[in-house]
């Protein structure tokens, strides 16, 4: 399937155990290098990392072991053709994360999250790769007033110009999500990322990423949120999946519940030449019902369903639509759009 200039990505967690909040885990785990295989074999050109993956057990490796863990992954990527899309430090699973990393009232938290998140612009580097993806898992609260708001922002702020100030070459993408596994997170929408981006020390090294599902669970819709980081040329990386309504975050394949959601984002992603500007990014996971030999179709039907709605989106009638809009004849249009998804009889 010709792929138009676009690059596509996925990260090691896309391939998962099956385990949820109620049981165990329901398939092997897969070996990074296996992972790569079926990344190359599905026709992706780039790996997410989070910075676990390339260098595991990275709070207890050598600085040393680190950065020669990290390029023996790079060779890895090499030897096969692909790249490293982004590497984002896992602030999440440590305990001394456990009420926050970036915005932990405990400053022994606080310093432990920065000198994680150097790690990871370390290996980023040696893997080749400037992006840090800053998903802020719990930088937020389960209980209001156990945070000073306002503090925690000015917190994230320093945080981010640390970085920047650490690594000059490094260019940080902010990943908003609402909820989860917070109540509330302090960075819950695309507006707030690039409102603190854009009061960093350096804004031309900020920007955001779009999850759909994220997006899904503020109440928004993900096509407007792209749209609105596009308008600044802040869009530097997305992760498309799906999401059917508010609950947690499902994860599903791009376009599994709402396809003329989907066919939206790829719409404005396609409408501003986001194939110049960033990879593809897909954050997806196989159903908890599925066995391990079937559980990459996930990752194969989400790349398909984007390739599918950009011929579709390429094949509109652009001057039929601008007709339909300057008349406000927004039923024909819907018939437009509807009739271009049904596809041919
Ligand atoms: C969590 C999520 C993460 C980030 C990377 O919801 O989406 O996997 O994409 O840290
Ligand atoms: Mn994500």
């Amino acid at each position: 399937m010709e792929k138009h200039g676009y690059r596509f990505s996925f990260g090691p967690w896309n391939i998962h155990e099956g385990a949820d909040p109620f049981g165990p885990t329901v398939r092997p785990t897969v070996a990074f290098a296996a992972k790569l295989a079926t990344l190359k074999n599905l026709g992706f050109d780039a790996m997410q990392f989070h910075d676990d993956d390339a260098v595991p057990n990275l709070d207890s490796v050598s600085p040393e072991g680190m950065l020669h863990q990290a390029n023996a992954v790079r060779q890895m990527l090499e030897d096969n053709g692909l790249f490293a899309e982004f590497v984002a430090p896992r602030l999440w699973e440590h305990p001394m994360t456990i009420d926050g990393a970036f915005t932990s009232n405990d400053p022994a938290a606080r310093t432990y999250a920065i000198e994680r998140s150097k790690k990871a612009a370390d290996i980023g580097r040696e893997l080749g790769c400037n992006l840090m993806v800053l998903w802020l898992a719990r930088e937020g609260t389960y209980i209001r007033e156990a945070k000073d708001a306002v503090l925690a922002t000015h917190r994230l702020l320093e945080a981010v110009n640390t970085l920047l100030d650490y690594d000059p070459e490094l260019r940080i993408v902010i990943e908003p999500k609402p909820n989860e596994p917070m109540d509330l997170a302090y960075i819950p929408t695309i507006g707030h990322a690039l409102s603190l981006g854009m009061q960093s020390s350096d804004p031309v090294r900020v920007g955001a990423l779009v999850e759909s599902a994220h997006a899904i669970l503020a109440g928004l819709d993900p096509a407007d949120e792209m749209s609105f980081a596009l308008a600044f040329d802040r869009l530097w990386s997305v992760h498309l999946n799906d999401q059917n309504g508010l609950k947690f975050d499902q994860d599903k394949a791009f376009g599994a519940v709402d396809l003329r959601r989907a066919f939206n984002q790829v719409r404005v992603l396609d409408e501003n030449s986001f194939w110049e500007k960033g990879v593809v990014g897909l954050d997806v996971k196989a159903m908890r019902t599925q066995p391990a030999e079937l559980a990459t179709k996930h990752l194969r039907n989400s790349l398909h369903t984007f390739l599918r709605l950009l011929e579709v989106v390429r094949s509109l009638d652009r001057a039929k639509m601008d007709e339909l809009i300057m008349a406000r004849d927004y039923e024909e249009l819907d018939w437009l759009v509807v009739d271009a998804l049904l596809g041919t009889r």
